[in-house]
């Protein structure tokens, strides 16, 4: 009787789901102010006041727009190989994509952590999570480079993650497909609730060179972890994720992961874990993960597999990890600026719940328990909950935060963002999305101090709201002024694959670091050509250096012979420009390889092995001066 209702609510709720999907809210041409133009409108020249950056979901990209205006300014390779500019094809960029499992040049990213400072952004770096092949990788505000990339072992599916905390000591990760770890793996697949587990990495943020290194793992019940958010102020210690499938099914995940009426938020007191962590009180577990660092003196990435990690197991360490129930399978997990309440977002929920950390310690000390799970407490909902907000919508899924003390739910179902009073938690406003809502991003949301003004919301569905392009349609955002009482959308723009999230800065705090070209005397590059008169090749058995240099309008050397089939021949090209924007490119005929793209001052490698004699054109492939097309020169491959 009991699963014939699971059944049934289920079934209604796919009906809800899909009828809500084939009616969405009538009108592509929805209410847009006069003033919505000029409120976007940034004129020829002028620059944009805030810097987005958006993830590519399934592209493994990140992509940078500049709001108001929602201009396209950039793509940027995080973990996908990039033609454009050789990443992932370059011999200085490969290492970047390397993991326990070899070379893996595509992931799924989908959520973006800008840094900051006593919780406000400090414009430094921005992280991002490889969902698939867990991992998270580091980007350098200066110049907009990825330099580094951490894989975690012992998990699978990174989700909740790159989220940080508020001096960015940590960025964490942690499993959404629970698997078997340790040392028994092959096990059968129903055999879940006694083999499948996961873990929570703490993944320590160097505070000079932003360097990361996993500082602990915390063994974790086979539940499916999906979000998180570090604390803030006097929540500082702890860290939250949303939970669901607590009822560790390993089939028909959308019915046997909703039977119950509560999952969970998790709370961790990092802090504790530290002090654990530096008593012993771990196990240092054999395990193989790579880490990737782009060196910006050599232009080179290094790839170091890592043979141990730190595991933490709740059961030896108490009073570290405790659960909040939090109703119907939670995907959105967020703290306001203020620290003290945490938003939990069941998706199947009726209301918001929203908790209180002073509720949260006053429980914990008095113990007040509902029970335990997997040996964690658990503790009463009541007990924790400031409150719920009451009929918001259908599917909520993320909350943001303004200024002003509002919230912002993202509402997938009913495709519409509700704003909500933190402190009384009454709806205040609501408006349509275009279509079925993901994420939304406030302008700061995530900090302590929230900008305001804008907020964008990253679509899932697009439908009719651009120019078909076939069967598959580009995503969609959503820019909306949120200055006023009201909610006023004021531009739709087409996004670079599934912007599952993204977060924007004040340009001003990233435009005085912005690194304009390398100097070409700091070149520390082993292949570097600091002058033209240094080009030459050199050939050592069957493998061949050639020392090339790219300044306009010519390729030096440009006629190369004495390459005989089956050599394998690098082609190290330095540009010698030391003006801004002026890169060159460089490609040869069939090589099996992207191009290069090559900035002042920097030095690339693209290797070639040529498979049949012949004459092998090569040219600049980067439009530079009026005799960019004259920037060519020939290979001539002989027999052997
Ligand atoms: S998300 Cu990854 S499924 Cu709501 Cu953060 Cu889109
Ligand atoms: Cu150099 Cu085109």
């Amino acid at each position: 009787m009991k699963s014939y209702l699971v059944l049934l609510s289920c079934a209604s709720l796919t009906f809800i789901l899909l009828s809500m999907q084939s009616c969405q809210p009538k009108g592509a041409s929805a209410a847009v102010s006069s003033e919505a133009a000029k409120a976007v409108y940034v004129p020829p020249g002028k620059y944009d006041e805030y810097y987005d950056f958006v993830s590519g979901g399934f592209n493994g990209q990140l992509s940078v727009y500049g709001l108001p205006s929602g201009r396209l300014l950039k793509i940027l390779p995080v973990f996908s190989v990039f033609p454009e500019n050789g990443y992932g094809y370059s011999e200085e960029t490969k290492a970047m994509l390397n993991s326990s499992h070899g070379f893996v040049p595509w992931d799924d990213l989908h959520h973006v952590s800008l840094s900051t400072t006593n919780g406000e952004h400090d414009g430094r770096w921005v992280f991002t999570n490889g969902v698939n092949t867990p991992r998270i990788a580091r980007l350098d505000l200066a110049n907009f480079k990825t330099m580094e990339i951490i894989e975690l072992p012992n998990s699978a599916g990174n989700h909740s993650s790159p989220y940080i905390t508020e001096n960015t000591e940590y960025v964490v990760g942690s499993t959404r497909f629970s698997v078997p770890i340790g040392d028994k793996v092959d096990v059968p697949i129903n055999t879940y609730k006694q083999n499948f587990k996961g873990t929570v990495s703490f993944v320590k943020v160097d505070p000079n060179s932003g360097r990361m290194n996993i500082a602990f793992q915390i063994l974790t019940p086979g539940i499916d972890f999906d979000l998180a958010r570090g604390g803030k102020n006097k929540s500082h210690d702890w860290f939250f994720f949303s939970c669901y499938n607590s009822e560790r099914a390993n089939t028909l995940l959308e019915v046997n992961a909703s039977a119950k009426d509560k999952d969970f938020i998790m709370a961790i007191n990092w802090k504790k874990a530290e002090e654990y962590a530096k008593a012993g009180k771990g196990k240092n577990w054999p395990v193989s993960y790579a880490h990737n660092i782009y060196d910006e003196k050599t232009h080179t990435a290094t790839s170091t597999m890592i043979k141990e990690v730190l595991v933490l197991d709740p059961k030896d360490c108490p009073d570290m990890v405790y659960f909040m129930p939090c109703p119907k399978s939670p995907h959105g997990c967020d703290v306001d600026p203020s620290g003290e309440y945490i938003v939990g977002s069941g998706k199947l929920a009726a209301a918001i719940p929203v908790f209180s950390f002073t509720k949260m310690e006053q429980a914990i000390a008095a113990k007040n328990f509902e029970g335990t799970f997997e040996g964690i407490p658990v503790l009463k909902y009541d007990a924790v909950l400031h409150g719920e907000v009451q009929k918001p919508g259908l599917g909520p899924l993320h909350t943001e935060f303004d200024e002003k003390g509002n919230a912002y739910t993202s509402m997938f179902v009913s495709s519409e963002i509700v704003k909500w009073r933190v402190k009384d938690l009454k709806i205040l406003d609501r408006v349509p999305t275009y279509y079925s809502i993901g994420h939304l991003s406030v302008m700061g949301g995530p900090t302590k101090k929230p900008y305001g003004k804008y907020m964008v919301a990253y679509n899932k569905i697009t439908k009719d709201r651009y120019l078909p392009t076939g069967p598959e349609l580009a995503q969609s955002a959503q820019l909306y002024d949120i200055s006023g009482d009201k909610m006023k959308l004021l531009l739709d723009f087409p996004t670079v694959a599934e912007p599952h999230y993204a977060e924007a800065l004040p340009a001003s705090l990233i435009v005085k670091k912005n690194v304009k070209i390398y100097k070409i005397e700091e070149n520390a590059h082993p292949y570097a050509t600091k002058g033209e008169g240094l080009a030459k090749v050199t050939r050592n058995g069957n493998i061949v250096h050639v020392y090339m240099t790219a300044i306009r309008s010519h390729l030096t050397p440009d006629n190369i012979e004495g390459v005989k089939v089956g050599d394998s021949v690098y082609f190290h090209l330095t540009n010698l420009e030391q003006d801004w924007d002026v890169p060159h490119g460089f490609a040869i005929k069939h090589a099996n390889n992207a191009e290069i793209l090559i900035m002042p001052g920097e030095t690339q490698t693209l290797a070639f092995k040529p498979d049949r004699p012949g004459i092998y054109p090569f040219y600049c492939t980067d439009f530079c001066s009026a005799l960019h097309q004259e920037m060519q020169g020939y290979l001539r491959v002989s027999p052997v």
